[in-house]
């Protein structure tokens, strides 16, 4: 179960953002009202939810997901592997010292964005990426089993990150999606699979036993419905337009 969330608002310049979408610029605006159901959705979760205020230097650093790991035994902030976005890392790392006593970090070398990491209990698959690179994903690996966890890592081809095509719903379930649908990695799962044509709502998000699904896929919402979770469905159209998703928008611990 998770208690708390770290989120951050959008920030004016998140219409800058980085995006490999061809669905046209967010509206801010929408974007603000989105975020504000969100956290509503994670409150209504049971979590308690630290609202950061907008960072403008960062265009993306309303994708908070990215920044850091937030493991049982450790926090890990990463080295985010996109440039423009890197600079996140040192915003968040005194505002999860003070919910963490063991804190951890990723360094140069290597690169890491926490998107690409799926925490099943105390296994975190790891994807290698445009964005997290072998070192990166082998000093994550040493961190967490020097804390009685471990890591084990995943070569995407297609995706931005690991999660934007498969979450871990618990009770050895997978939302999967594209190149994971028949990944030897994940052959031990029971699996819910993504039509191709509703591939983003493979980034849906299980908190505290609901699944928050993004608006707009029914035939995803119904599978997972029909699955035996509760669903909160939320709009997020202004963040898919920057490859973000639901999970991509909290830290959850
Ligand atoms: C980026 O390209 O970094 C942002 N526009 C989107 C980040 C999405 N984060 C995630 O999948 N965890």
């Amino acid at each position: 179960m998770f208690k708390n969330a770290i989120v951050r608002i959008p920030c004016p310049e998140m219409i800058e953002g980085l995006s490999s979408a061809s669905l046209g610029k967010p509206d801010y605006k929408k974007a603000l009202d989105q975020h504000a159901s969100y956290v509503d959705a994670l409150q209504s979760c049971g979590l308690e939810v630290k609202v950061l205020k907008a960072d403008s230097r960062f265009p993306d650093s309303t994708f908070v997901e990215d920044v850091a790991l937030c493991t049982p035994g450790c926090a890990i902030v990463t080295n985010p592997g996109a440039p423009s976005r890197n600079g996140e890392k040192q915003e968040m790392e005194p505002v999860l010292q003070a919910f963490y006593e063991r804190m951890e970090s990723i360094t140069a070398p290597g690169t890491l964005d926490a998107g690409d990491v799926m925490m099943v209990g105390k296994l975190f698959y790891i994807g290698l990426s445009k964005r997290t690179n072998r070192e990166g994903a082998d000093q994550l690996i040493r961190i967490l089993e020097r804390y009685g966890m471990s890591g084990s890592t995943v070569p995407l081809n297609d995706m931005l990150h690991l999660k934007s095509g498969i979450s871990y719903l618990e009770q050895n379930k997978l939302l999967v999606t594209g190149e994971f649908n028949d990944h030897p990695a994940f052959a031990g799962f029971q699996k819910i699979e993504v039509d191709p044509d509703e591939a983003y709502a493979a980034n849906s998000l299980w908190i505290n036993s609901a699944v928050l699904v993004p608006a707009g896929f029914p035939r995803t919402l119904k599978k997972i419905k029909q699955a035996g979770y509760q669903t909160i469905v939320l709009d997020v159209s202004e963040f898919r337009k920057l490859d973000g998703g639901l999970s991509c928008l909290s830290l959850r611990f």
